[in-house]
């Protein structure tokens, strides 16, 4: 299928859900996971981004993170994000991403579903320390706070603002179950006439499930990435090339 023909698929599609993945942001100079200049060439998985992890060493996992901040905090969205939103507000194009940046948010994309997180968001790991004299009846309640703090840098690593316990990035590591909700609202959103990934490797799941879901609802699938991946061969449509390069190009045939 050609792009044209994509983009006419585009085009009729009265339910549009797109997939994205780091690949969307590389050109923004998000580092991507995988592949020859992936975060997982220079950094085991297991040492940083799994519970265990920080667990050891919370400290270590801490610097990975504020220095992942400091270079998303230093990144503009991409032509990919910005036809994205566009279509979020002119087609009502759902996005759900793998992506912990806020690069799709900062690109004004509407109800953008974040199956992974945030580097922003932070919440608590601790049990709740009741304030000084307060009576502690029965079992101590867990700590549940959650907030966000976009402010660079952070004291390393960062507390409780509640209780003063150790806080830990609201990022899903692996092992981790992704927050329900979210996993129901992209399960909603794949039921779609056309479902697009962008910019993913397709294997971690069970975002990458999701292309699978949306087969079953009866949509047409595409994946575009300049590489082959597993979804390669799971699509109806493939298009070879950079998000940041083909999504203005589909956008300019919608036009014309
Ligand atoms: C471009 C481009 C350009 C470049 N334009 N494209 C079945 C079998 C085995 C294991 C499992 C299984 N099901 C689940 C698991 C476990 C695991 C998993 O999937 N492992 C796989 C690796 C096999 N999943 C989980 O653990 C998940 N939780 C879960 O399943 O809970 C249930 C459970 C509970 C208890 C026990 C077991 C299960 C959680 C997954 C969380 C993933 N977290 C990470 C790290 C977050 C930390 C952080 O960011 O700091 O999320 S992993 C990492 O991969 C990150 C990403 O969101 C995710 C996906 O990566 P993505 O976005 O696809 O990036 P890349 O780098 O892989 O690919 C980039 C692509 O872009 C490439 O294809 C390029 O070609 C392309 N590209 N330039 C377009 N310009």
């Amino acid at each position: 299928m050609s792009l044209l023909d994509l983009a006419a698929r585009i085009a009729r599609a009265a339910r549009l859900t797109v997939l994205t993945g780091a690949g969307v942001s590389a050109a923004s100079g998000v580092p991507t996971f995988r592949g020859a200049e992936g975060l997982w060439r220079r950094f085991r998985p297991e040492d940083l981004a799994t519970p265990g992890a920080f667990v050891r060493d919370p400290r270590l996992v801490w610097e990975w993170y504020a220095s992942r901040r400091a270079v998303v905090a230093g990144c503009h969205p991409n032509p990919a994000h910005e036809v994205l939103a566009r279509w979020s507000h002119e087609r009502g194009c759902r996005v759900v991403t793998q992506n912990v940046d806020d690069l799709h948010l900062r690109a004004g994309t509407r109800d953008v579903i974040r199956l992974h997180g945030s580097l922003w968001d932070l919440r608590c790991t601790g049990a709740a320390v009741p304030a000084p004299g307060t009576p502690v009846r029965g079992r101590a309640t867990r700590c549940v706070h959650a907030w966000r703090d976009e402010h660079e840098p952070l004291p390393l690593p960062p507390t409780c603002p509640r209780c003063g316990a150790l806080a830990r990035p609201a990022i899903v590591w692996f092992g981790e179950s992704l927050d329900e909700a979210d996993v129901v609202a992209a399960r909603n959103a794949a039921a779609c006439d056309l479902f697009i990934a962008i910019g993913t490797s397709a294997i971690v799941y069970p975002a990458a499930g999701l292309l699978d879901d949306a087969r079953r609802a009866g949509a047409v699938t595409a994946a575009i990435n300049p590489e082959a991946t597993p979804a390669s061969s799971r699509v109806d449509v493939t298009v070879q090339g950079r998000a940041e390069e083909i999504l203005p190009r589909l956008d300019l045939l919608l036009a014309s």
